[in-house]
């Protein structure tokens, strides 16, 4: 690509920051109008990538929005409230007020989610230069790590374990039937007509048992790690957590820190990864039924993200991706779930349909290991969904039709950044 913006990518460009500019509720970016009418912890992370080179002073103020929630344990949620609006489950649900942990200033939830801040915060470091915002944030970056290898190493393996689908981020992921199988059948008779939608199998009532038992416990270590009956060690989660911590490592001496222990971190959860959940493939452990899941997914993908990972295995990953399993079967990258498994859906969340927030990290990650073809597959493949049907939630895989809400702000933000690439060259 020469240097300069074809016409159609300026005007999807503009449609990107005007989706952006319209879901910001003037201190942080809701995912999307309607459904999500909050700030979430990985969606935030994805708007800042995404305005890193656009908008930096946004995509500053979205990630300090988001800190404001963090526990004091280091603990950073899943989800800041910061309206009134309804969503469920909301305050009421989580009182986050009830803790002694929790900020005074803002009501969060009680769970966390895939700990990308490091990796946005380098991303933005590198596209910006600015050392001062590494040493603002990176404090809080170091505890969210610490609270990671701490209250979540439930295993005592080197790796965080989730302890609630929601943790995960890919929340309908066929990756947790097994683990949420072995839950008693819970009937709240709780129905909501947008979430019915997603979890036509009321899986629903036992994603909220779960929060509500871990809520009720406390949010205490001690309880998640004796008692709480769903706790998986999940490649993508982990992945994210070792690519974050090489990132805090080059970041640290701007911050006047010691790097090694971050380093150190990396290196332990990438020792784990190997041992613990490589099969031919990466695939989740259930900590409770003491067994990796046989389902391959999207998430199977994450240790991709390491840029230490040996070659060997980078090679063996890559085809499978590139197989009639993942993307070589779809017009569209890359299904949520290997396309040979019985649970896969081509239209249902996270067990089918293609989103582009896992397309861009496996793209980053391409080109982490200088896979550059695999890099552009990712790149035009993805422009091509959000061109064809807009920026929505998610795609179906084999004909780029558009699935769940429209106007989704990662769409949108990490849309800005893969055009950005097709200019830089
Ligand atoms: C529950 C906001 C979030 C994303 C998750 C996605 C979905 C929520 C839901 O929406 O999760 O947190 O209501 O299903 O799965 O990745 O962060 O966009």
């Amino acid at each position: 690509m020469e240097g300069r913006p074809a016409v159609d990518d300026v005007a999807l460009e503009r449609e990107a920051l005007s989706v952006l500019e319209s879901n910001w509720t003037g201190t942080a970016t809701v995912p999307a109008p309607g459904l999500y009418p909050h700030q979430w912890s990985w969606d935030s992370a994805f708007v800042a990538i995404g305005l890193a080179r656009h908008r930096p002073e946004r995509a500053k103020a979205e990630l300090m929005s988001l800190l404001r929630g963090q526990w004091a344990n280091g603990m950073l949620p899943h989800i800041v409230f910061h309206t009134p609006e309804v969503y469920f489950p909301g305050p009421s649900v989580w009182r986050s007020q009830d803790q002694a942990e929790a900020p005074h200033a803002v009501l969060t939830s009680g769970l966390t989610a895939p700990p990308l801040h490091a990796l946005a915060v380098w991303w933005l470091w590198r596209h910006t230069g600015d050392e001062a915002f590494v040493r603002r944030v990176f404090p809080a970056l170091a505890a969210q790590h610490r609270y990671l290898a701490t209250a979540r190493d439930l295993g005592g393996s080197g790796l965080a374990a989730i302890v609630h689908p929601w943790e995960s981020g890919m929340d309908d992921s066929p990756a947790w039937d097994e683990p949420l199988a072995a839950l008693p059948e819970i009937r709240y008779g709780y129905r909501n007509i947008d979430l019915e939608e997603r979890h036509p199998d009321s899986a629903h009532d036992r994603y909220v048992w779960l929060a509500l038992r871990y809520r009720n416990a406390g949010y205490g270590a001690g309880y998640l790690r004796d008692e709480h009956p769903f706790a998986v060690e999940d490649p993508m989660f982990n992945g994210i957590w070792l690519a974050a911590s090489v990132a805090l490592a080059e970041l640290a001496p701007l911050a006047g820190a010691d790097p090694a222990p971050h380093a150190d971190q990396a290196d332990r959860i990438r020792a784990a990864l190997a041992e613990r959940l490589w099969d031919g493939c990466f695939h989740a452990r259930d900590l409770r039924g003491d067994r990796l899941v046989p389902v391959c997914t999207v998430g199977s993908f994450g240790p991709l993200l390491d840029p230490h990972l040996p070659a060997e295995r980078v090679g063996a990953m890559i085809e499978v991706l590139e197989s009639a399993r993942f993307m070589g079967a779809t017009g569209y990258p890359v299904p949520s779930c290997e396309i040979r498994a019985g649970q896969f859906d081509r239209t249902r969340y996270w067990r089918g349909p293609s989103w582009v927030n896992t397309n861009w990290l496996l793209r980053h990650a391409a080109g982490v290991h200088g896979l550059q073809q695999l890099a552009q597959l990712l790149t035009t493949g993805t422009l091509r969904l959000v061109r064809q049907a807009g920026f929505r939630e998610c795609f179906d895989p084999f004909d780029g039709s558009g699935r769940g809400c429209r106007d989704f702000s990662w769409s949108a933000a990490l849309t800005l950044d893969l055009l950005a690439d097709t200019v830089d060259g």
